[in-house]
């Protein structure tokens, strides 16, 4: 009897222990346009690329996990969030992802598209994304800053299938590199998540020609001719993920410290219950013993 309970205990405890680490989980970050995060991150995607070598080399060796670019308690972003570390989101441990580059990995979009955004939910949250657009005249050269930005919509808890939330966006008129910049704000945790996504449109009609409808015509010059298809072919090769597949999210390892106070809590609380209910078995088995 007494083996049999203590079986019991022992199948309990092993029960348990995959929620205490809760605190350990990530959260998200959009694959589709894929994100800076996603492509560069400790485990992005696309590490082997220039950019994300660079960024790798910008933050001494490390980057954070692609699903943890979070902060907590934000009450408003411009506030938090610092003029030129908008990719980042002023965090240090993705500070590579700000550098001023025009060749992050990136997708090929066009103007009036209905743009679909797959934000992968590692751990889901109620909540809104901002998404914003950098504005025409955004140069890459430059890191990125709010002034940039203007605001493309606010979309409530959109629907969570196969691990992310899908969203559709249409976009304005841009010609060349231009940025996705979304704001996860949610609302069942304290923290906020940024993210920047490189989107490439067609570059702008020459003046003199009268204009095509189709934005795929044009193409002033061989040389962006030769980047453009560069950037297709790798912005294919992210998207023609199946999202449904993680993408190598086991992964988060206890990387980086900042854990916020709601996911602690969290654990914690699971933790109490179990060591209640395990005080309670164990408390049983005396009486049992003394009778
Ligand atoms: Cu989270």
């Amino acid at each position: 009897m007494f083996v049999r309970r203590l079986a019991l205990a022992g199948l309990l405890t092993v029960a348990s222990v995959p929620f205490v680490p809760a605190p350990a989980l990530a959260h998200g970050s959009p694959i589709t346009p894929i994100s800076r995060s996603a492509a560069c991150a400790g485990n992005g995607t696309k590490r082997g690329a220039p950019a994300c070598k660079a960024a790798l080399k910008a933050t001494d060796g490390f980057l954070g996990a692609y699903d943890n670019l979070r902060l907590a308690n934000v009450d408003d972003d411009r506030e938090r969030v610092p003029d030129g570390k908008l990719c980042s989101g002023g965090i240090d441990a993705y500070r590579g992802l700000d550098l001023a580059r025009d060749d992050f990995p990136s997708t090929a979009v066009r103007s009036g598209q209905k743009l679909p955004i797959t934000y992968r939910g590692t751990i889901p949250h109620e909540g809104s994304f901002r998404l914003y657009l950098t504005r025409p005249g955004y140069s890459p050269e430059r890191k990125l800053t709010w002034g940039d930005l203007t605001e493309l919509t606010e979309i409530k808890d959109p629907p969570l299938t196969g691990g992310s939330y899908r969203m559709r966006v249409t976009l304005p008129r841009r010609s060349g590199r231009h940025i996705l910049y979304v704001v996860w704000e949610t609302s069942s945790t304290p923290d906020t998540y940024y993210s920047c996504s490189d989107l490439v449109f067609p570059a702008a009609v020459a003046p003199s020609r009268s204009p095509s409808p189709a934005p795929s015509a044009a193409s002033p010059s061989p040389s962006v001719e030769v980047t453009k298809k560069a950037d297709i072919a790798s912005s294919v090769e992210a998207t023609a993920e199946p999202s449904a597949t993680p993408l190598v999210l086991t992964a988060e390892q206890p990387t980086d410290g900042r854990r916020t106070l709601g996911h602690w809590l969290i654990g914690g609380a699971l933790l109490a219950i179990f060591l209640v209910v395990l005080g309670a078995g164990v408390r049983r088995l005396r009486r049992r013993e003394i009778h």
